[in-house]
């Protein structure tokens, strides 16, 4: 037995699935999964003493790659001065401050300590803000798992969702309508039946839970126009995309400034961080200025804060995401080449610093696309990669991510791995 097969085992016993989070189980891919200890840069090692060339990045925060020097001495730093006071900090108006520089469409933000606890605010807030029930998603999208959130399409064209997830009351799941992603006929139809009721849309605007899905401008566009002409709120779920495909986030990348924002993963540097914001009207129904409510004994936390500003401050450099996004082509380029080679039937695409890889002969565009991909050829890969030291996310509906301090060797060796592993696939 392997080091990180007794430890599986192990934590099966106390933890359920062995982990604290689904996807780190490896049941999409099967397998057992990687504990880790240890990442520096480009490279996580695991409990068995082998090293990897990371594409997870902690799925998504680790921009400046892992322990970046000048991220551990800020957390170090804020450790020894007091780990959480409840109490504000002058470092929170700092990253306040910093992210309402960044991201232009936020006139006020307010910090929590998740990803979904930041879409799950903006939701109450939209909901309060308009004084309607009704919100809409889209298939594939993820926005973390609040009750609202966790629902899928219902039969039918244009139905009501249902839950998820066990546990979702049907009740709620029916105030979500959740519609086909790059569709904005299906969008127009829903303002048209529904749009009196509709508190919101949330969209990850460049779509990294179904794989990595990139939007049609005329979608984002259309859902901008209809929020604002039926007065519901448009949310930008940026917490996968936010300061990750470009400094503005995607809301930058494509001209499109939502009413409501949510993030989480870089701005919090790898520490728990999340956080909400907007127009400052709207904004301004959060308590304690108004009637919604939404609190948090550990946000704002002084880690998480040091741990956001140090990483914001390092990537705010001119160039910096240009440097990103090159490189992330330069990969996807170079597996497609490698695939095209050994004659397999293959597709990437790069959005800045994020990545998809889809054993389909063209990069989806819809969820019911992405379910089109061979999952089996996936898998197969993916063992055979991380078997020549390449860490992939263990899905096939999850995208990848590079950092700044993956260099030239880091990706020629994964084209290479590549290459040869697309030979066996070929076979
Ligand atoms: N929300 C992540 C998947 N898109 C998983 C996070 C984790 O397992 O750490």
């Amino acid at each position: 037995m392997t080091r990180n097969e007794e430890l599986f085992a192990r934590a099966q016993k106390t933890i359920p699935g062995g982990v604290n989070s689904p996807v780190r189980a490896f049941r999409s891919v099967g397998g057992t999964p990687r504990f880790f200890t240890r990442g520096e840069g480009a490279h996580v090692w695991d409990a068995d003493g082998r090293k990897y060339i990371d594409y997870v990045g902690s799925w998504g925060p680790l921009i400046l790659g892992h322990a970046d020097p000048d991220v551990v001495a800020a957390v170090q730093q804020a450790a020894a001065r007091g780990l959480s006071f409840g109490a504000p900090t002058e470092a929170e108006i700092e990253l306040a401050e910093l992210l309402v520089e960044l991201v232009p469409s936020l006139d006020m933000v307010r910090l929590v300590s998740s990803g979904t606890e930041a879409t799950m605010s903006a939701i109450r807030l939209a909901r309060g803000f308009t004084g309607r029930d009704k919100i809409i998603k889209f298939e594939g999208c993820y926005h973390g798992h609040a009750d609202s959130l966790l629902v899928k399409a219902g039969s039918g064209a244009l139905t009501f969702g249902n839950p998820s997830s066990d546990g979702v009351p049907a009740d709620v799941a029916r105030e979500t309508l959740v519609l086909d992603y790059n569709a904005p006929h299906a969008l127009a139809r829903a303002f048209h039946e529904h749009g009196r009721d509709i508190a919101c849309v949330i969209v990850e605007p460049v779509a990294g839970n179904m794989n990595l899905v990139a939007p049609r401008q005329d979608f984002l566009e259309a859902m901008r126009k209809l929020c604002d002409q039926h007065g519901a709120v448009l949310i930008f779920d940026e917490v996968m995309t936010g300061f990750r495909v470009g400094l503005g986030s995607a809301q930058g990348l494509y001209g499109i400034k939502p009413d409501l924002s949510t993030f989480g993963k870089i701005v919090g540097g790898g520490m728990p961080l999340g956080a909400f914001g907007g127009r400052r009207d709207i904004m301004g129904k959060v308590a304690p200025l108004g009637p919604v409510y939404q609190a948090g004994t550990l946000s704002g936390n002084p880690l998480s804060v040091a741990a956001g500003l140090a990483t914001l401050r390092k990537i705010r450099v001119p160039g910096f995401h240009e440097a990103l996004a090159a490189k992330t082509r330069a990969l996807v380029d170079g597996l497609q080449q490698a695939a095209r080679h050994r004659g397999v039937t293959f597709a990437a695409q790069a959005v800045g610093g994020m990545f998809g890889l889809y054993f389909a002969p063209q990069a989806p565009t819809t969820y019911a696309e992405v379910m089109t991909a061979d999952k089996e050829a996936f898998n197969r890969f993916f063992h055979a990669m991380l078997d020549q030291g390449v860490y992939l996310a263990p899905s096939a509906f999850e995208a990848g991510f590079v950092s700044a301090v993956h260099g030239d060797a880091d990706l020629a060796a994964t084209i290479a791995a590549a290459e040869a592993v697309f030979a066996d696939l070929a076979k």
